[in-house]
């Protein structure tokens, strides 16, 4: 039965990257009977912009796989990382995608949902956040679009140094802070759960604000830890991992 929500987020998935990509179709091939949804948190890939016409074909085995799953009744919902935003045609028409550019709220058996990806998280980075008007905003998207995919691809690959939102705090104790504050700001404005990316730091917390239950969850990554968020209705939220991979990694070093 259809009735699972799955969160993933931070792939950073290169173009031809194909081992990599693999991981992912694997996973969603094995996931796929029980997805009502599939929520993607942003920085899928480690770029992307909605060029016309279509201009990634490097990642093809998993837009295939996510043709697939739309085909067979999943439903994708994609907020927008700082890798990963314009989604295109190619989201919107083929995937019929659901988008948001920045943040998204929704209701999950009564439960109000708060979802980002995270870039805007620490209010303390200004850098980054007048790098991110500098860089989405029309006038922009119009010289990307010039520019073509050739050009824009070589620079989104400096930019990728610059544009990671880490700015600030790099110790991870500080940066858990932070975004503990930030679904804190969240929680008191009356949302129960806050689901947030970013960080690469996978994890599940629970507060309680004014004698209401609340839960902050952050989605981990796919390059170190390939963990995932998990919403059964009826049994609630669950961090998980891709079961058995540091075992298979170690065993084909070992060769
Ligand atoms: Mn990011």
């Amino acid at each position: 039965m259809r009735a699972d929500w799955l969160f993933i987020a931070d792939a950073h998935l290169r173009e031809w990257n194909l081992e990599q990509q693999t991981r992912i179709v694997q996973f969603l091939e094995r996931e796929k009977e029980n997805m009502e949804v599939l929520v993607i948190l942003g920085d899928l890939f480690e770029f992307w912009f909605g060029f016309e016409p279509f201009a990634f074909e490097g990642y093809r085995p998993l837009l295939d796989k996510l043709e697939e799953l739309v085909k067979a009744g999943v439903q994708i919902r994609y907020l927008e990382g700082n890798h990963d935003f314009v989604l295109g045609t190619y989201f919107e028409e083929t995937l019929e995608a659901k988008i948001a550019s920045h943040e998204s709220e929704l209701d999950l058996d009564g439960k109000r949902i708060y979802l980002a990806h995270g870039d805007l998280v620490n209010r303390k980075d200004r850098f980054y956040a007048i790098f991110r008007r500098l860089l989405r905003n029309a006038l922009t998207y119009w010289l990307i679009r010039r520019a073509g995919p050739k050009v824009t691809k070589k620079v989104a690959r400096f930019l990728s140094s610059v544009s990671s939102g880490k700015g600030g705090p790099q110790n991870p104790e500080k940066i858990e802070r932070i975004f503990h504050e930030f679904a804190l700001e969240k929680m008191r404005e009356g949302f129960d759960v806050v689901i947030l990316a970013h960080n690469h730091l996978p994890q599940g917390r629970s507060f309680e604000i004014n004698g209401r239950q609340t839960h902050y969850f952050n989605v981990g990554d796919w390059i170190d830890h390939f963990s995932f968020l998990r919403y059964r209705r009826g049994r609630g939220f669950t961090v998980e991992y891709l079961q058995g991979q540091d075992e298979t990694e170690r065993k084909k070093e070992k060769g």
